[in-house]
């Protein structure tokens, strides 16, 4: 049995049906703390989970012994910062209820997301490699730091085998982000098919890494496939996917839609986190370890989103 935490999140949501797709739906329990989309609950089994619920947490577990658990609620980076005590609360004692209950029900694997928010103002912006200077200044971004230190902890003192991808920015199409900063290279692709237009948060030439969801969850299924003793990091591994700005995302849209503008809001607060992030990512311990290879770049991405999308919205 695999359960999901979280199931109802922007990566969530994509891991529940991929996983589905795999072990089939009655092995991969869904999870999270309210009730389900349609979509989720009637295609499988639902739990609802509250992982600052010790109690409710340990029936789930003593119910279900999963033999791997993907722990995926989280507050984001814009939300964090809006709600820091809280985030820091969910994002660590969240982690370590789960890791807790994990060594005790004895669960084979753990997957815990990690981002490329771990690394700050003083870490090198461009190609970041896995190890360097990281002073992340969001609460999202420590709590996603120390999240790693928890999770290497885990490994080493009790044998946990728990992996975990430092992942860029999200985009997808079947569950909307919430609450970060990378969501406006979500927004802007249903704003572009609603309204024609769109006015991004982020400045014209913000760069960041960012990554579509269909290799985003193929490596995660990658990474918690590889063989234990090709796994040579046990914080988090980093993951490049792609870089552009919103001017390169909206000139990818405009080759689909023609008539698309963009505009530009400024003084958003999402803007200073964004400045404070690597512009590229080096990943390449995971394509040492796991045999990590990127297949979408923007122009698939841009056209797969659109064609999914127009069909939903
Ligand atoms: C956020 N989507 O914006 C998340 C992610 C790298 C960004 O961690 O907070």
């Amino acid at each position: 049995k695999i359960l999901v935490i979280g199931a109802n999140g922007q990566i969530g949501t994509e891991l529940v049906v991929a996983l589905r797709g795999i072990h089939g739906a009655e092995n991969v329990i869904a999870s999270d703390i309210n009730d389900p989309g349609y979509a989720i609950r009637h295609s499988g089994p639902y739990e609802l989970v509250n992982v600052l619920d010790k109690d409710n947490l340990h029936h789930i577990f003593d119910k279900h012994r999963p033999t791997q658990v993907y722990l995926l609620a989280a507050i984001l980076s814009a939300i964090g910062e809006q709600k820091p005590k809280m985030a820091w609360d969910l994002n660590m004692t969240g982690l370590i209820h789960i890791l807790d209950f994990a060594v005790e029900f004895k669960t084979a694997k753990v997957f815990w997301p990690s981002s490329i928010a771990v690394f700050g103002p003083n870490s090198p912006q461009f190609h970041t490699p896995q190890y360097c200077v990281m002073d992340p200044n969001t609460v999202y971004g420590f709590s996603k730091l120390a999240g790693e230190r928890w999770c290497e902890y885990y490994f080493t003192k009790y044998g946990l085998d728990v992996r975990s991808i430092r992942y860029p920015g999200l985009i997808g199409w079947r569950a909307n982000p919430g609450g970060g900063t990378t969501d406006y290279a979500v927004h802007i692709f249903h704003e572009a098919l609603k309204k024609g237009k769109y006015e991004s948060f982020l400045s014209a030439d913000t760069a960041l890494p960012m990554m579509y969801m269909d290799d985003a969850i193929r490596a995660t299924i990658s990474l918690m496939d590889a063989p234990a003793d090709q796994i040579t990091i046990r914080s988090s591994y980093n993951l490049a996917g792609l870089s552009f700005t919103p001017t390169q995302l909206a000139g990818e849209i405009k080759k689909l839609i023609p008539g698309f503008e963009i505009s530009y809001a400024d003084n958003d607060p999402r803007q200073a986190i964004a400045d404070s992030w690597p512009k590229s990512i080096d990943d390449s311990y995971a394509q040492r370890d796991w045999g990590w290879k990127l297949e979408y770049d923007l122009a698939a991405m841009t056209s797969d989103m659109l064609s999914n999308l127009k069909n939903i919205i």
